[in-house]
């Protein structure tokens, strides 16, 4: 069993709704236990398109999926939901639902399909936040630094 952390984003349509499918959708998956879900936060969009608001949540889950058929969970529960295809998307453009692999316990993974820990999970309230409600002493295995520390570091540049 690993302990992994999801980022969750939506800001099309039902968002709420796709946050609580994705919650259910992650419970349900084989080998996999939900051990804590974020509360919901609504955050102005980041990037350079110009988009609707988003809500943002994290999950904890203990699993025993190997990343990359999590990653292959994650983007099935996204097309449920509604997501194109990956050629027919915009880079930061709006999405219905956007499952992202913040941490898979200690583990540095840089595949063509794959980084964990999530490049830009240190550099982003909207990820931070729900997470260090959740995960505030998981540890960064690259910054080697607690979620709540890296959280604090961001509060403090702003
Ligand atoms: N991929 C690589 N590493 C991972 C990982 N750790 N977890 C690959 C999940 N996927 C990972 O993802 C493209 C590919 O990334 C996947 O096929 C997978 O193989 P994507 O979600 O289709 O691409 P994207 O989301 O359009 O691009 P990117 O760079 O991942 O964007 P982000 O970083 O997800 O940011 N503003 C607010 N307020 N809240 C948000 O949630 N989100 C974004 C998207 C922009 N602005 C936002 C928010
Ligand atoms: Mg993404």
């Amino acid at each position: 069993m690993t302990r992994v952390y999801i980022g969750m984003g939506s800001n099309v349509g039902d968002r709420a709704g796709h946050l609580a499918y994705a919650r259910d959708a992650l419970a349900a998956l084989p080998g996999t236990a939900l051990a804590a879900m974020s509360r919901v936060i609504q955050t102005p969009p980041l990037g350079p398109v110009e988009q609707g608001d988003y809500l943002n949540a994290a999950a904890a889950l203990d699993t025993e999926l190997e990343p990359a058929a999590l990653l292959d969970h994650l983007r099935r529960i996204e097309r449920v939901r509604g997501r194109p295809p990956e050629e027919q998307r915009v880079k930061w453009g709006p999405r219905t639902l956007d499952l992202d692999i913040l941490l898979y316990g200690d583990r540095v993974l840089t595949t063509q399909r794959l980084t964990v820990p999530h490049p830009h999970m240190h550099e982003r309230r909207f990820v931070l936040e729900p997470l260090a409600e959740i995960g505030a002493t998981a540890v960064h295995p690259v910054l080697h630094k607690e979620v709540g520390t890296l959280l604090k570091e961001l509060e403090e540049k702003s």
